[in-house]
């Protein structure tokens, strides 16, 4: 079930807030400077007038919370699952990463219970692919261009194994290490996916790609979008890739997956999984420093304030708009 009242009544709740900070703060401008009677009035509608939609706002949440979150709380239980199967397939995406890519791809075979490591590199010009393959891993390569068509691809060939039940969906970056795969075994019997999360102050390296902004980016992100599935999840991060998923999950949730969705690709995995009902249990992971240069929404708080933007404009209005060809 998806809460849009909530989602929406904390939009009008913001929307108050802002008018009422804005109000606030012209008053002692106007009363240093500068004050005409129409101006006065301006100042002080928007703050009688701003608890309009705070209100509204504030019906609409709580009528989720009190009608449909009640209930589902209700109808709440713990699954206990272990799977059957405890080894994964471990998918790693790379794309001009050949500085990385080999002891990554090192570090998740090392690990007793991976598999096969695959990597999709995604139109490297560098010896990405040659490095990979030298370090042992299964290698493809994906001709769409952009990191939704790499994660879907190395999603479903991943699904392709049938002596695995678990696929990690992974960078070959070094941001994230192989050693978290106990944390995530430990989650995966009560989940579907079990996506990590770096917005864990202890877990994180010093220098990390993830500024100030962005730590608290993602967190603002993750809970506009635990909002939107009240009851169902908590989240505190919407920009992870390390993630284990339950093939037979993950085969139905690929389905609904357009992978023309680019860099926004992560959050609208979580919301396209939720929609389907799908347990999303988030786990604390490591996070290190990139090797080699981003290419994606990390490289600046620039960059990563566009990406945001898009991933919120996903998740209140629809994904369909960021497809492209
Ligand atoms: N940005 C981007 N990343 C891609 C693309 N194709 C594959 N990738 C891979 O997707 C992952 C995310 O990119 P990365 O540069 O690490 O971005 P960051 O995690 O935001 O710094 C990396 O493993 C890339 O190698 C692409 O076309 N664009
Ligand atoms: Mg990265």
């Amino acid at each position: 079930m998806t809460t849009w009242r909530a989602l929406y009544g904390f939009l009008f709740v913001s929307l108050a807030l802002t008018a009422y900070v804005a109000g606030v703060a012209l008053g002692p401008l106007r009363w240093l400077f500068w004050d005409p009677p129409l101006f006065r009035r301006f100042n002080e509608a928007l703050v009688w007038y701003s608890g309009i939609p705070l209100v509204i706002g504030a019906v609409l949440i709580g009528w989720d919370l009190f009608r449909n979150v009640v209930r589902l709380r209700h109808a709440k239980s713990i699954r206990n699952d272990p799977p059957a199967n405890r080894f994964f397939t471990v998918a790693l995406t790379a794309y001009n990463d050949e500085r990385s890519i080999g002891p990554a791809v090192q570090d998740f075979r090392a690990h007793p219970l991976v598999r096969r490591v695959i990597v999709i590199s995604n139109n490297s010009t560098d010896r990405t692919m040659a490095v990979a393959e030298e370090a042992g891993a299964l290698v493809f390569n994906e001709p769409r261009q952009g990191y939704g068509a790499c994660v879907h691809r190395a999603l479903q060939q991943a699904l392709r194994f049938e002596d695995t039940e678990l696929t990690v969906l992974c960078e070959g970056d070094l941001t994230f290490r192989a050693n978290d795969l106990d944390k995530f075994l430990a989650y995966i019997p009560h989940a579907d996916v079990v996506n990590g999360s770096r917005i864990v102050e202890q877990l994180q390296d010093r220098r990390t790609q993830l500024s100030l902004f962005m730590h608290y980016g993602n967190l603002f992100a993750g809970k506009v979008l635990e909002l939107k599935h009240l009851g169902m999840v908590s989240l505190t991060d919407v920009g992870t890739t390390y993630k284990v998923c339950r093939n037979e999950s993950l085969r139905r949730l690929l389905q609904n997956l357009d992978p023309r969705i680019n860099l926004e690709f992560n959050a609208y995995f979580l919301d396209t999984a939720l929609k389907l009902g799908l347990r999303i249990l988030e786990c604390p992971i490591t996070f290190h420093p990139r090797v080699g240069t981003s290419k994606g929404g990390n490289l600046n708080n620039r960059v990563a304030t566009r990406l945001g933007l898009r991933m919120l404009l996903g998740i209140f209005v629809d994904w369909k708009g960021f497809a492209r060809d």
